[in-house]
């Protein structure tokens, strides 16, 4: 029983693999870098888009691709920000996105006119780790009100991301939290990761992660 278990998520992995393979050939083909999202539920990820397509709207074409499990909330939220947003029904309680959800969310997007892609995964800091979107990137986002060892009791996640967002800055000053602790923490984990401190409520570090997507974009343009 066990091992026909294992076979079956071992199929399903593949196939999902081989769908994100052809994400990132699409992406690829029209230079358009896609970044994914992670965290889990609350830390922000909406909120981070909501500002970023806000304040760098005019400058970059960003798409933006959401999965939520029983709401379109989320959609609804980043629908006032941009016209290029296709929200992904995630359907039968599942905590991920996966490949085949993206290709299919890709098909209402002309990406000739896109410079970035974004994709806000279903909140959840354990399932999205393993599945591959095809994306150019995982972005994992916490927050200070999460507690300095995420990064160790979630470490498939953080060694997944290239980049790390510690949102929700602001509330500092109420906490206990320490920003030193939680980032030699995600650092043992994964030494390589790039961090942003932001605060998607009042604007604070917002500007090094749009450095961040200016570059990337400008890679594209270049490309
Ligand atoms: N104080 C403060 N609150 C924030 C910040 N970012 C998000 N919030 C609040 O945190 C709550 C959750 O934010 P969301 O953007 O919905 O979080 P999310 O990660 O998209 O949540 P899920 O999609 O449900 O996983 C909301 O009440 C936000 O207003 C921040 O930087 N500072
Ligand atoms: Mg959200």
């Amino acid at each position: 029983m066990t091992v026909r278990r294992i076979e079956v998520r071992e199929r399903v992995m593949e196939r999902n693999d081989a769908l994100a393979a052809g994400v990132r050939h699409r992406l690829r083909e029209h230079g358009v870098p896609a970044f994914n999202l992670v965290s889990s539920p609350g830390s922000g990820k909406t909120a981070l888009l909501e500002r970023t397509l806000q304040d760098l709207g005019s400058e970059l074409r960003m798409a933006v691709v959401t999965g939520d499990v029983q709401t379109q909330n989320d959609a609804d939220r980043i629908a006032r920000w941009t016209e290029r947003l296709v929200h992904a029904v995630v359907t039968g309680g599942a905590c991920h996105l996966d490949a085949r959800q993206v290709d299919a969310a890709l098909d209402g997007l002309e990406l000739s006119e896109v410079d970035l892609l974004f994709i806000e995964n279903v909140g959840n800091l354990v399932c999205p780790a393993g599945w591959d979107l095809g994306e150019t990137a995982k972005v994992v986002v916490f927050s200070v009100t999460e507690g300095e060892d995420k990064p160790v009791k979630y470490p498939a996640m953080f060694r997944a991301a290239r980049c790390a967002i510690l949102n929700k800055m602001d509330l500092l000053p109420h906490l206990s939290f320490d920003v030193d602790r939680a980032v030699a923490f995600a650092r043992e984990v994964n030494p390589e990761l790039e961090f942003f401190f932001t605060s998607a409520l009042t604007g604070e570090g917002m500007a090094s992660w749009y450095d961040f997507l200016r570059s990337h974009a400008r890679t594209r343009a270049g490309a």
